[in-house]
């Protein structure tokens, strides 16, 4: 007769058959991760792996996403042809890297639709630097220069994530950003070398304002960074918060040489025993109060892009029906 008892008795033998196997299957995970393997998805993973990987993907594709909304401002202010041009290009490669990254964190599990609605109802983050206005035209250039150049800095190392997908779609992404970097650095230099003294001071007031929002996209300093250590540990992130902070910093300075503008920290000075640029202190409490949706813009870029999806639903619902029809059609051919 079959109790309760033996119920529970045959489960303990079940779980623990499972999580000898589980044993095994980390193991083989923990050598692969330490070897410098890539995991596929179809692989096996720990489950915090595959959350950690989740989180920062989605936040990831959505900050492309949002980060659209900022430059697209200017598109139809753009003052000639050609910056039109290279403008709609580029926030058309953000959208098309938001694609990349949504597919890649796909393949974690988790539909489009819940990761949107995450972003929608403010459960997930994306990038605290396109919570600030763009007022200008200048901003366009410094947001190339500055925003792209921190982006890059960043998404270089995560070519390199053990995370295979992620790791595929950020190949192709930075060779994007790089040129988006370039040409807002271009686009910059033309009026800095060419401007009329109000637009050279145009471009200083943008650098002014975007330059500390910049060191904040690196994420929190690393000793208050809670996600670092084990992403570092599984290669999610390959190098950290600070020392990527610093790289672009070192590079930034000499940039900001070449074209002529000054970064507004009084307390940046080279170190010669660091061999590095130090700088002032960021203001922390000015990013927690914009990743906790506080910022200047937090609430205008969710509502654009809330509208935005919701006037895109007959889009949407119609290509479905369209699938619909064409696998209907297929099928009785
Ligand atoms: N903004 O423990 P950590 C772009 C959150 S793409 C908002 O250090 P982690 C292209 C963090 O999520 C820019 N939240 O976290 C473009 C965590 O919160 P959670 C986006 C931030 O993940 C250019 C908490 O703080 N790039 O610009 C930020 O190990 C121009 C604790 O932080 C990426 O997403 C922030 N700045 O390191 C588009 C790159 N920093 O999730 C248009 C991939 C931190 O626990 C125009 N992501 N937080 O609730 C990463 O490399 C990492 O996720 C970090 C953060 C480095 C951003």
């Amino acid at each position: 007769m079959y109790t309760q008892a033996m119920d529970t008795k045959d489960g303990d033998d079940v779980k623990a058959v499972r999580s000898a196997e589980e044993m095994q299957l980390q193991q083989r995970f923990d050598a692969r991760i330490d070897a410098g393997d890539f995991i596929e998805a179809k692989d096996w993973m720990p489950e915090n792996y595959r959350k950690t990987l989740l989180r920062q993907i989605s936040q990831h594709a959505h900050s492309e996403i949002v980060g659209m909304l900022p430059e697209g401002n200017w598109i139809s202010r753009a003052p000639t042809l050609k910056r039109k041009t290279i403008l709609l290009a580029k926030v058309q490669d953000e959208a098309g890297h938001g694609l990349y990254l949504y597919a890649a964190a796909e393949t974690l599990g988790t539909s489009r639709d819940q990761m949107i609605d995450a972003l929608h109802s403010g459960r997930a983050k994306y990038s605290s630097i396109f919570n600030y206005p763009t007022l200008t035209w200048a901003d366009m250039g410094t947001i190339g220069w500055l925003v792209d150049g921190a982006a890059i800095m960043n998404q270089v190392p995560i070519c390199r994530c053990s995370f295979a997908p992620y790791a595929r779609a950020m190949i192709r992404i930075c060779r994007e950003e790089s040129f988006h970097q370039r040409q807002g650095f271009e686009a910059l230099l033309t009026m800095m070398r060419n401007g009329t003294d109000a637009q050279k001071a145009m471009v200083q007031d943008a650098v002014n304002r975007w330059w500390w929002p910049c060191l904040m996209m690196f994420g929190p300093p690393d000793d208050q960074s809670p996600n670092s250590a084990q992403s570092m540990r599984w290669g999610i992130k390959r190098v950290s918060n600070d020392e990527l902070r610093q790289k672009f910093i070192d590079a930034a300075v000499e940039q900001a040489k070449v074209l002529g503008v000054t970064l507004p920290d009084p307390e940046l000075r080279w170190n010669e025993e660091r061999e590095h640029w130090d700088h002032g202190p960021i203001d922390w409490d000015e990013f927690k109060r914009v990743i906790a949706g506080d910022g200047p813009c937090n609430r205008e870029r969710l509502s654009a892009r809330v509208k935005a999806w919701e006037d895109g639903a007959w889009v949407r619902e119609a290509a479905l029906a369209h699938a619909g029809k064409q696998a209907t059609a297929k099928e009785a051919a």
